[in-house]
């Protein structure tokens, strides 16, 4: 498991013909009720430091898969690049400044582990993207993108395409700097995480181990730029196939289908403060532990 040190990142569902069981009418078996199609799944394999993916992805809500056949952890930042070139996105490097305005961050997969998987389901409107893993490198702190893990993508309209959104039992909210986790929030079903905020968050999901508490999560996970974490195991395991949501500008959503097991649980955001000299959001209070029973 990386340390993820205070670097300054970039600032920033086949139609189902209803089968009637009495074919009373053979020949005219599609005359039944239609279910609604499902989500288009689409799968893309991270490996240190690359992205393999399809060179095209239909749009509309879309359930995102990040497996991780790295060594180090791993996430797919989807961005929007609007009026950007990707050679431009790509130089940009984690100068916030440089984004466009209709530059926009769509959500992702967060947080693989190693052999691990991570899904989500964002909303892609049809134009060029950039898949992105902002991990830093436990080796030396450089985000993954610096290492290659920046590829192109075409989001296109397709037979496909689902514009209907997820129907979610639950929502979590992001903002300046904060989760706002329902009291009554159980962890289970579609979870509508909605970034209300005026920045770019992310939402990151650990368990926390037994016994261990968010306080020694953050002295794990927030240590300066090259410093290594402290001695000991990881305090916390990643949640197989649930890692969170990568960056979702202002207004935009991501859906995660969760089914927690009871523990302690903590979510963090790491993404950088344009306005702070581009500290994580994490130093700045913009971490929430939660208990599910
Ligand atoms: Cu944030």
């Amino acid at each position: 498991m990386r340390a993820r040190g205070m670097v300054v990142l970039l600032a920033v569902g086949f139609a189902l013909a209803g089968c009637s069981s009495s074919s009373k009418s053979a020949g005219s078996s599609s005359t039944a009720t239609t279910t609604p199609k499902s989500r288009p799944k689409v799968t893309i394999t991270a490996h240190d430091y690359s992205f393999a993916l399809p060179a095209q992805i239909p749009a509309g809500y879309v359930d995102v898969t990040l497996a991780n056949r790295g060594k180090e952890d791993h996430q797919a930042q989807l961005v929007k690049l609007g009026s950007m070139t990707f050679a431009q996105f790509k130089a940009a490097g984690d100068d916030a400044a440089k984004l466009k305005p209709d530059t926009v961050f769509v959500g992702g997969p967060n947080e693989a582990a190693p052999g691990g998987s991570s899904s989500a389901t964002v909303k892609l409107d049809p134009g060029k993207y950039a898949v992105v893993c902002f991990i830093p490198s436990s080796k030396d702190g450089k985000p993954h993108e610096a290492k290659g893990m920046i590829k192109q993508v075409q989001v296109v309209r397709t037979a496909d395409s689902v514009d209907a959104p997820p129907v979610a039992d639950s929502t979590i909210e992001l903002s300046e700097f904060t989760f706002v986790v329902p009291k009554d929030f159980n962890g289970k079903g579609t979870v509508d995480v909605t970034n209300v905020g005026g920045q770019v968050h992310e939402l990151v999901l650990f368990k926390l181990n037994a016994g261990k508490t968010l306080a020694d999560l953050k002295k794990f996970l927030l240590v300066p730029p090259g410093t290594p974490p402290p001695a000991g195991p990881p305090p916390f395991t990643t949640v197989p196939g649930v890692g969170g949501t990568v960056g979702l500008s202002p207004k935009q959503h991501a859906w995660l289908t969760m089914n927690l097991a009871p523990g302690n649980y903590a979510l963090f955001c790491f993404f950088p403060d344009p306005a702070k000299g581009g500290i994580p959001h994490a130093l700045e209070g913009m971490t929430k532990e939660f208990t599910i029973s």
